[in-house]
């Protein structure tokens, strides 16, 4: 067996988690991170046949039935995942149409699987119907975009245009917008249900009063995603108390759209003239 410390797909996670705490996203134990992995990727690593335990999950997702995930533990602080990965990150494989957990490596203090595990599998399998490609799933919180979410419509349309005037480049990172959950109870299969529901059209999903979900390729590129939201967001609370005298247009959006080749959804900018 390699050693999995020097996989890249765990210096990846290592790194990202490091950084998420230095953008100051993940307070104390906040945020989770679930990173889905092919079983080619894990077999020199583990002993794929050495089940250390096995977690029930309490939902049923049959279409992720025998992957593979690294993913944060619950309680766990962000900050320290660099000093000790084996403590607080676990790779597990789902069995029993997604109903159990199997640990093949971490977790070493018993500790159990993020308590946002259903949001995050329920997140994996939408997003892996709409793209193949699909492997991350985050969720954090950043200040400015939960700051937001107290003082601007919660509608996503008017959210999403919105972070899109902040920074010329919002429109090219998050074509599909931003969506957003009203204030649901955290940790729940319910809000992983309509989180997922909310992945169908986005892979940005903001939590009223709470953080954000974000979707990608790879955990850069989540990771990306949600820093130009956040990004966006900032900007916006810099601003809003203060007279506009410049913006980006819709018509500036367009152009974008034209010279870059991403499509804003459906009906978030007005006609192009
Ligand atoms: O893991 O952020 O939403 C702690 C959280 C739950
Ligand atoms: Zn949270």
């Amino acid at each position: 067996m390699k050693d999995i410390l020097t996989a890249d797909f765990m210096t990846e996670m290592i790194r990202t988690t490091g950084n998420m705490y230095r953008q100051g996203w993940d307070e104390r134990n906040s945020g989770n991170i679930s990173l889905l992995l092919d079983e080619t990727e894990v077999k020199d690593y583990v002993n794929l046949k050495a089940v250390l335990r096995s977690l029930p999950t309490g939902f049923k997702t049959p279409e992720l039935d025998g992957k593979y995930f690294l993913v944060t533990g619950t309680g766990k602080y962000f900050k320290n995942v660099e000093y000790a990965p084996e403590v607080n990150l676990g790779l597990v494989r789902l069995t029993d149409g997604g109903g159990t957990a199997e640990l093949l490596w971490g977790l070493t203090d018993g500790g159990g699987l993020t308590s946002e595990f259903p949001a995050h599998m329920m997140s994996h399998d939408v997003r892996l119907r709409i793209d193949p490609m699909h492997r991350v799933v985050m969720h954090c919180h950043p200040a400015n975009l939960l700051a937001m979410t107290f003082v601007h419509s919660l509608d996503e349309r008017e959210f999403t245009r919105t972070l899109w005037q902040m920074c010329t480049e919002c429109i090219m990172i998050f074509p599909d917008g931003v969506n957003v959950l009203p204030w649901m109870l955290c940790g729940t299969n319910a809000i992983g249900e309509a989180t997922a529901e909310k992945m169908k059209t986005a892979r940005l999903v903001v939590w009223a009063l709470h953080g954000i979900y974000g979707a990608g390729r790879d955990l850069d590129e989540t990771f990306g995603l949600i820093e130009t939201a956040e990004k966006g967001a900032e900007i916006y609370l810099k601003i809003a108390h203060l007279p506009r005298l410049n913006h980006i247009t819709d018509d500036m959006l367009h152009q974008i759209e034209r010279r870059y080749g991403v499509k804003a959804r459906e009906g978030y900018l007005a006609q192009a003239r």
